[in-house]
């Protein structure tokens, strides 16, 4: 066991790599890709395209190190079964969940947009867990995954940083799980819950975790 630690918000994280998972939280083409689920909700899409040089780095890296990798997706049934109307009929996007969109259905797994983008493309070993929720643990086999694999603590990327990445962070908090959120690997569509967001989870003393930029992260990596 090599314990490793970082310079975080609120305090340095400490964490071995043997124990310890990156996940990457809903890289998908309908959150971060043009007329894709994100757009028809009236989003700006670049926003969270700004977190794809730095996550590629941190996920090479994080497999150069040898470090389980876990890739989730947002996404339904194509018959919408596992859809509950409240999250179907919700707000007035411009397409709805399972509507044909110009990347296929929308937020439908199987569909060209559903899927993970180009640039940060699983690996056949690794898992990508298909959720149909915001949360990555519920309705899915994540926290078996872990437990089968004696991971403990959680490197925590992906979009958006207030609904799927602080969904997720809580949901493994209650389970006991270590969780340091890489701040420049993780986007919102709207700036100022990305600050607002990243400030909760280390508030309280790391309330629901740490804080740190993916250069620090970086730095320790064997
Ligand atoms: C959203 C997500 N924002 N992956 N999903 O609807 O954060």
């Amino acid at each position: 066991m090599t314990m490793l630690s970082v310079e975080a918000e609120p305090y340095a994280f400490g964490f071995d790599i043997s124990k310890t998972a990156l996940v990457l939280i809903d890289m998908q083409r309908d959150f971060v890709e043009p007329g894709g689920f994100g757009e028809t909700l009236g989003n700006d899409v670049g926003m969270l395209r700004k977190v794809i040089p730095p996550l590629q780095e941190v996920l090479a890296a994080a497999r150069a190190a040898g470090m389980l990798v876990v890739h989730t997706r947002e996404g339904h049934e194509p018959d919408l079964s596992d859809c509950p109307p409240a999250k179907l009929n919700r707000g007035a996007p411009s397409l709805r969940i399972g509507d044909p969109g110009p990347k296929g259905r929308i937020l439908v797994r199987g569909e060209y947009g559903h899927d993970l983008i180009d640039e940060l493309k699983p690996l056949p070993t690794e898992t990508v867990i298909d959720k149909p929720g915001k949360g990555s643990f519920y309705a899915t086999g994540l926290q078996e995954l872990l437990e089968s694999r004696g991971i403990t603590s959680l490197v925590v990327t992906g979009v958006t940083t207030e609904v799927c990445v602080h969904t997720t962070v809580r949901e493994a908090n209650d389970r006991g799980y270590e969780c340091l959120i890489l701040s420049d690997c993780v986007g919102s569509y709207f700036e100022e819950f990305q600050t607002v967001g990243l400030s909760m989870f280390s508030a309280q003393g790391g309330i629901f975790g740490w804080v740190a930029a993916s250069k620090q992260f970086l730095e320790v990596l064997p």
